[in-house]
């Protein structure tokens, strides 16, 4: 993988580079589609490259171990073989799935025993067990096994819990750089910061993470309940210390002001499942602002969907005909919806670039959040 820097922002911390990977360029800052069991929910891999044009996708360690299972994935020679996406996938961890999706489970310094939410059986994930499921599943991007702690925590937790993160850290790197990709494609492995919403122990994690010098870095534990404000300050505090010239990835974040904010910080790759999983429930991203389609509102508006974007969707559909098939719980209802939704979070990020090479983000950024997370 090769991270260049190509332009910055004058007068905030964004910049645009490109990501080289075996399986093609990523311009950044990027949003990743979440694609758990290795399918963007609703809609096909055709769409997601000829009409949204996403870069990358993200798929879960978690889902894909449990089901279709390792065995599958080797057979089929890798996650991109099996699923037909040939462009660059990222793979979380299990770090953060674990602690949401599962109903019992225990963490200890070894690793985490876990049930499945499929079936009730019972799973442990190590640092190292993790490195080769991953290394089986085969994306492109690999995370570190970590414990995203939960919002409010208590300074003590956090801090064993960092520590712990930076331990099974060093067990992570230590199975990875001793194995070798296993179809015939690079891999890179991103270690995460933790620390929860406390400034010195983002700081002391921000630069354990550095010291392990990997190609990128990642940051968690943000985006689980803490103000949007605190947000920032410690995505802020940790993008001073994490290395200028490596992609830094703000995980599960977030809202299209929550993107725009962070990449004035610093940050170069999101995943979040807001604009796919929101769009299933009626909650439309357009350069106009939010809507909820459900209202009785649309009932009878048959303007396009979104008059700003450059999109397919315009020739064909109409607010009013969107809000029947979510209405209707029909299954084209929730394919509208996500590309919709996911046209208009990558048209922001293509937007977010084209305005740093200009020299004019921080002005467009101001305005445009206020405008985009306007409820219509
Ligand atoms: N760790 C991992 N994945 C994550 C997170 C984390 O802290 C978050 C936190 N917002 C989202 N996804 N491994």
């Amino acid at each position: 993988m090769v991270f260049k820097i190509q332009s910055t922002d004058k007068k905030s911390k964004a910049r645009t580079g490109t990501i080289q990977t075996d399986h093609g360029e990523i311009k950044t800052p990027i949003f990743m589609p979440v694609g758990t069991a290795g399918t963007v929910k609703s809609i096909h891999q055709r769409e997601l490259e000829s009409d949204i044009n996403a870069q990358i996708i993200l798929g879960n360690t978690y889902h894909l171990y449990l089901r279709p299972g390792l065995d599958v994935l080797s057979q089929a020679g890798g996650i991109h073989k099996f699923n037909g996406w040939n462009r660059p996938i990222l793979t979380d961890s299990g770090g953060y799935q674990v602690y949401s999706l599962s109903g019992t489970r225990k963490i200890k310094e070894e690793g985490v025993t876990f049930a499945s939410h499929i079936d009730g059986s019972k799973h442990t994930f190590t640092p190292e067990n993790v490195m080769d499921i991953q290394r089986t599943i085969g994306a492109d991007i690999i995370m570190a096994f970590d414990e995203c702690t939960p919002y409010p925590c208590e300074y003590k937790y956090a801090r064993k819990s960092m520590e712990m993160t930076h331990r099974w850290l060093k067990r992570c790197c230590d199975r990875f750089d001793s194995t070798e990709p296993k179809y015939g494609y690079g891999q890179t492995l991103f270690p995460i910061v933790q620390g929860s919403c406390f400034k010195d122990l983002r700081l002391a994690s921000a630069e354990k993470i550095a010291s392990f010098n990997r190609e990128g870095n990642a940051i968690g534990g943000l985006s689980v309940g803490e103000p949007a404000e605190i947000m920032y300050e410690m995505t802020e505090i940790v993008c001073s210390v994490l290395p200028w010239e490596k992609p830094r990835y703000l995980m599960g974040v977030g809202t299209p002001a929550n993107l725009l904010e962070s990449i004035a910080l610093g940050i170069d790759m999101f995943d979040c499942v807001m604009p796919t999983r929101n769009a299933r429930n009626g909650m439309i991203f357009t350069t106009e602002g939010i809507i909820n389609i459900k209202n009785e509102k649309w009932k009878s508006d048959f303007s396009e969907i979104d008059p700003g974007l450059p999109s397919f969707l315009k020739n064909y559909y109409s607010k009013a005909y969107l809000r029947h098939l979510v209405a209707s719980k029909e299954i084209l209802g929730a394919q509208i919806a996500t590309l919709q939704n996911l046209t208009f979070y990558l048209w922001l990020m293509n937007e977010a670039r084209t305005k740093i090479e200009e020299g004019t983000f921080s002005e467009w950024k101001d305005l445009t959040v206020k405008k985009i997370m306007t409820r219509l």
